[in-house]
């Protein structure tokens, strides 16, 4: 079966596109790019968004909340149509927010006291470069698109590009390394278990003896009225050597998915396997060496510290990315702060909000790693339908075997 394998002109990049306010009717997101015939369960779905409402040291919001979506296009008898998937959450909350995120204006006879504007910008958050930015005199204008709450949305895309990655073998996990400077040391953790090891811990962490600790001073930073910050690692297995580019600065994989890890609300910091690292050690101890399985066929690596990326494609080897959240801006100890409107100083705005979010941006994080390795391999072995994007697939997979020594394995 020899034939070229190249991607269809009219093959749709996968993309989206997410809408919606923190406390708004509901959170809107339009799919493009999915091929046709992907099964398809809103359940599969709703256990991502589920875990993303979880966590410990999460706000009053979660309670209310149910997150779940609802497909209004692209999808019939369970099926990707190879057409734009919309997913829907409506928010729960809404029903309490309906006049003071009124999307009508609200009408002159209205007897109730006008709505109260936010002033007091909170440092760290959006509110002040977003009112400056849009000339908003009320920073819930701001506010309410800048929250997290729209991390909702990427893990349901998330969720979508992990289900076309696991018909292909790809699957993708995360844990908790860092809560407020209490660290893991994930060199002694097994790859293949930090799923399961994590999924039933609060914390999201893979280590009990840290687990313990994280809780603590989670508990003691929301006693003082202030907030922690942490660090998540990512880790997908299975991905094939040879998606993502040297060829072009905007198609290198890590550059790509430190972009999508950094878009996440909190986000200042990325880093791809070593890291940081890397500036305190000689080329000796940073880069991997091979080493070639005569009986199997295989080239080897007796380390990772590449995290899977080299030169921008990945090369076979699991893919790690970690990302470093800052402690969540609203603060119930409230910081310095001043008041647009009068100038004078003040302290900024409270109102409910988590104390840590760093197990739920574990999930979030997953979901954007998912969304970027999707969008590569939907590049490499682009298709309109699943079936072709297999074939794709198996050629590809044959020819590197047979770049191995594998003999005979390309047809
Ligand atoms: C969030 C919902 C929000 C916040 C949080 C994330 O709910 P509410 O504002 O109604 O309490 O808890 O938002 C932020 C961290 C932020 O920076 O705005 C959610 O569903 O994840």
């Amino acid at each position: 079966m020899a034939r070229s394998v190249a991607l269809h002109e009219s093959c749709q990049v996968f993309r989206f596109l997410t809408a919606g306010e923190s406390h708004g009717p509901a959170l809107t997101t339009i799919v493009e790019g999915i091929p046709a015939g992907l099964d398809v369960d809103a359940k599969a779905i709703n256990i991502d968004l589920k875990r993303r409402q979880g966590g410990y040291g999460r706000g009053a919001r979660q309670k209310i909340e149910s997150d779940t979506v609802e497909f209004l296009s692209g999808i019939r008898f369970g099926k990707t149509l190879g057409t734009p998937i919309t997913m829907v959450t409506h928010n729960r909350d809404w029903a309490n927010w309906t006049r003071r995120m009124s999307i009508e204006p609200l009408p002159e006879t209205d007897s109730e006291p006008p709505v109260k504007e936010i002033t007091v910008p909170r440092p760290g958050h959006a509110d002040f470069a977003g009112m400056m930015k849009y000339g908003h005199h009320d920073l819930r204008n701001v506010l309410e698109r800048a929250s997290a709450r729209s991390t909702t949305s990427l893990v349901a895309v998330g969720s979508l590009a992990r289900l076309l990655l696991a018909e292909f073998g790809i699957s993708i996990a995360s844990h908790v390394v860092n809560i407020g400077g209490i660290c893991v040391n994930a060199d002694n953790i097994d790859m293949r278990l930090i799923g399961e090891l994590s999924e039933g811990s609060p914390v999201r962490v893979a280590d009990k003896d840290a687990e313990a600790k994280m809780i603590e001073a989670i508990d003691a930073a929301k006693y003082r009225g202030d907030t922690l910050g942490g660090v998540f690692e990512v880790v997908a297995l299975g991905v094939p050597v040879g998606l993502g580019t040297y060829a072009h600065w905007d198609k290198r994989l890590d550059g790509r998915l430190a972009q999508a890890l950094m878009s996440i609300q909190a986000i200042k910091g990325v880093e791809v396997g070593m890291g940081f690292d890397v500036a305190n050690k000689a080329g000796s101890q940073v880069h991997d060496a091979f080493y070639y399985e005569a009986g199997d066929h295989k080239f080897i690596r007796g380390s990772n510290n590449a995290g899977g990326i080299e030169g921008g494609i990945s090369n076979g080897e699991p893919i790690v990315v970690r990302a470093a959240m800052k402690p969540i801006a609203t603060l119930m100890k409230q910081l310095p702060s001043v008041n647009l409107e009068t100038k004078e100083g003040v302290p900024a705005f409270a109102e409910r909000s988590d104390v840590c979010a760093v197990p739920a941006a574990a999930v979030v994080g997953e979901a954007m790693a998912a969304v970027i390795i999707a969008q590569a391999f939907c590049e490499k072995f682009g298709a309109d339908s699943i079936g072709e994007m297999r074939a794709h697939f198996d050629y590809y997979v044959n020819l590197v075997a047979e770049r191995s020594g594998v003999s005979g394995s390309a047809q």
